[in-house]
Formats: structure tokens, C-alpha cells, sequence
């Protein structure tokens, strides 16, 4: 038995979580039956989600989960790329995750209308009394970080140009192919385009939407992965207690 940990629909988005989005692509691509269930940070050691158990192995991080089965099934999410397109391919990835996803983690957690309309869902099982003391904690600790890795040092107009840089890098690696390798999705389409979509949601008031969508063949490949793989949602409804 696999089981996915994440988190369903929210935000406009298949998940508040490209990472999770990512990973629940990559299984599909492995054309893997999975289970999806709510993640319990606290349950595993780098408090992150995606996590995934496959039996009683646990695998944290959506790298490892692809590395894990390609592993376990003989199967490349890469099939038919040569070496010079697979490191383009994981450069492209750590792109997106690493440094769009700068812009789009700070556009949704650093600026406080978009804070307030999304990621402060995830501090309401909180006790009440406490609860606006843990949100300040954790948005200056984010705050921090942001300052720390230099990104939070610049003005909101470089951060989007920073973002715009790489959205016009994926766009011009697409072209006019349907994937971004050619006619059939890869291990690098499942993360450009969850971060592609989960930019390009207009839930938040953010330029990210309209760097994303002024590409017409970034809203093609949206929708394109969008049908593929999200059609619809399997992710268990949150009780609401
Ligand atoms: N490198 C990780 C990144 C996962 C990640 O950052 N997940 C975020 C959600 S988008 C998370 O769980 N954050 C919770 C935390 O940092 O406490 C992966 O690829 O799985």
C-alpha cells in the first residue's frame, strides 16, 4: 500500500503545495495506485510534505519519492531524454523550486492581504488563545529567512524580475512543444508546471499571474498537465470540527 501525505485542493491550486502537486504527478507517472491523506508534519523528522509511505518505509522529500521508485520499478521518468537534456532538465526543476518558488513563498507568506487570505489556514487547528502569538513566530521566522538567503533584501520590482527571468526561461525552453522535452510529459514537466500553475493562480494578489499567463504556451501546458493529471481531485474533504 502507497499513501501519499499532502494536501488537497485549496488556494485555485490542486494543493496549497507544488512540491505535493509535483509528487502526485510523478506517481501517475509511474502509473501507480496511491492513496492520498492528510499530512501530520509533526509525524515525520523534516516536518515537510510531501511524505510518502510505501508499507512501512517512509520517504520524505518529492526527489527521493521519484528516486525511490525509479529504483524500485526499473522505470526513468526521463525515458528518451540524452544526458545534455536531463542536466537541462535538473537545472530546470531546481529553478523552479528552488528560486520561483523564493518569489511565489514570499508573494503568499511576507505580504500580509495574501498571508490572510491563504497561508493563515494552516494555524487555525491551533488553540485560539495562543494562536496569534504562533502565526507573529512563524512569519518572523520566515521573515528571517528570507533576509538570511538575501532574498527578502530586495525590492519587490526584483523579486519579479528575478521571477520573470525564470518564467521566460521555461517558456522560451517549451516553444511550441506540447512538453517541455517534446510530445510526452517528463520528470522535470511534473515540477515547472506545479509551480507554473501554483504561480499563476489568481487567489493571490500577486504579478506572479500575469508573468505566467502572458504566455500563451504556458496557459497550453497549464492546461495540458491540469487535464493529464488533475482531473479530478481523490484527496480526502478536511473535517471541519
Ligand atoms: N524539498 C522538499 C520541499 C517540501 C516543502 O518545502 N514543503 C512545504 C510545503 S510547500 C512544507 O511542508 N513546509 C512546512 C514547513 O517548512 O514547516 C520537497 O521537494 O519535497
Amino acid at each position: 500500500m502507497i499513501t501519499l501525505y499532502g494536501w488537497g485542493p485549496m488556494f485555485g491550486c490542486p494543493s496549497p503545495s507544488p512540491y505535493v502537486m509535483k509528487t502526485e504527478i510523478q506517481l501517475q507517472m509511474f502509473g501507480l495506485e496511491f492513496k492520498r491523506a492528510m499530512a501530520d508534519l509533526d509525524a515525520v523528522s523534516k516536518h515537510k510534505a510531501p511524505y510518502l509511505k510505501d508499507g512501512d518505509l517512509l520517504i520524505q522529500d518529492s526527489n527521493f519519492i521519484r528516486a525511490h521508485f525509479e529504483d524500485k520499478l526499473g522505470k526513468s521518468l526521463n525515458t528518451g531524454l540524452t544526458p545534455e537534456e536531463e542536466a537541462d532538465a535538473w537545472a530546470l526543476e531546481r529553478m523552479a523550486e528552488g528560486h520561483l518558488m523564493q518569489c511565489l513563498g514570499y508573494d503568499r507568506w511576507m505580504i500580509p492581504e495574501n498571508f490572510n487570505k491563504g497561508p493563515v489556514m494552516f494555524f487555525m487547528a491551533a488553540p485560539e488563545p495562543q494562536r496569534s502569538a504562533i502565526i507573529k513566530d512563524t512569519l518572523e521566522h520566515v521573515a528571517a529567512n528570507y533576509q538570511g538567503n538575501g532574498f527578502g533584501r530586495h525590492t519587490a520590482s526584483e523579486r519579479h524580475q528575478l521571477a520573470d527571468w525564470d518564467i521566460r526561461a521555461i517558456a522560451t525552453r517549451l516553444g511550441d512543444k506540447p512538453f517541455l522535452f517534446g510530445d510526452e510529459p517528463t520528470a522535470a514537466d511534473a515540477s515547472v508546471s506545479a509551480v507554473l500553475i501554483s504561480a499563476a493562480t489568481d487567489f493571490f494578489d500577486t504579478p506572479l499571474v500575469k508573468l505566467v499567463t502572458q504566455h500563451e504556451n504556458l496557459n497550453g501546458y497549464m492546461k495540458r498537465m491540469s487535464e493529464l493529471y488533475f482531473a479530478e481531485s481523490l484527496w480526502p474533504v478536511p473535517e471541519i470540527a
